[in-house]
């Protein structure tokens, strides 16, 4: 179960985001809006909420699960591989000492967004993909395993992040779609497959035993409700503008 989510409020810098989505310019009120109601959604499930002030310099620094990983015995500050996400993680050291005495970092040349991180229990599976490298993963995997957690990689050849196209739901549920239907890694879990055309439902979010998912994606739900869970709909629109799912929007620990 989760205590305490941290996320960041957009700012009107959000419409230069990095996408390769095509899917037009988010509207800036429209995603402050979208992420006041996932904060509400948040706090609804019994998380304790930090909301830090936006940061316009940085378009994508909403997407703040990217900056850090949030363990339950340290927490990791990344490295993100994006130029222009370097700077989000400045700052992450003094609001993650609130909740952590130890906090660690991952170092250039090593690469990782928190994107590329799907927790499973003590085992952590990071996605080698454009955005993080070998190097990255293999000082995650030194640190994790220092604090007797365990880090697994899992190479990508098309998503933008690992959790772009799996999401663990617990209870040895897993979403998966395209890439990562067949991967081998996965086998030992109920995959439940998520249809193509519904693809970005593939990133939807357990939290404290419901499960959040985009809205517009009718047959995941069903999927995800058959499974017992009771679910959440929340309107992501101007975030998936910018390739930003629901995952990337808060750290939860
Ligand atoms: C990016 O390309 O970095 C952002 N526009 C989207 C980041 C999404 N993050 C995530 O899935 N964890």
């Amino acid at each position: 179960m989760f205590k305490y989510a941290i996320v960041r409020t957009p700012t009107p810098s959000i419409k230069n985001g990095l996408t390769s989505a095509g899917l037009g310019k988010p509207d800036f009120p429209r995603a402050l809006e979208q992420h006041a109601a996932y904060t509400l959604v948040l706090e609804g499930l019994k998380l304790k909420l930090e909301v830090l002030p936006g940061r316009e310099q940085h378009p994508d620094s909403t997407f703040i699960e990217d900056a850090a990983l949030c363990t339950r015995e340290c927490a990791i500050i990344t490295s993100p591989g994006a130029e222009s996400r370097r700077g989000e993680t400045e700052g992450m050291k003094q609001v993650l000492s609130k909740y952590y005495d130890k906090i660690e970092m991952i170092t250039l040349p090593g690469t990782i967004e928190g994107g590329d991180i799907m927790m499973v229990g003590d085992i952590f599976y990071i996605g080698i993909s454009k955005r993080t490298n070998n190097e990255g993963a293999d000082q995650t995997i030194r640190i994790l395993e220092k604090y007797g957690m365990a880090g697994l990689k899992i190479p990508l050849s098309e998503m933008l992040h690992l959790k772009s196209g799996v999401s663990y739901l617990e209870n040895n549920n897993m979403l998966v779609c395209g890439e990562f239907i067949n991967n081998a890694a996965f086998e030992k879990f109920n995959r439940i497959v998520v249809d193509e055309d519904e693809s970005y439902a593939a990133n939807s979010l357990w939290i404290n035993d419901k499960v959040i998912i985009p809205e517009g994606f009718p047959k995941t739900r069903k999927k995800v409700e058959k499974l017992g869970y009771e679910t959440i709909i929340l309107d992501v629109s101007e975030f998936r503008k910018v390739d930003g799912g629901l995952s990337c929007l808060s750290l939860r620990f």
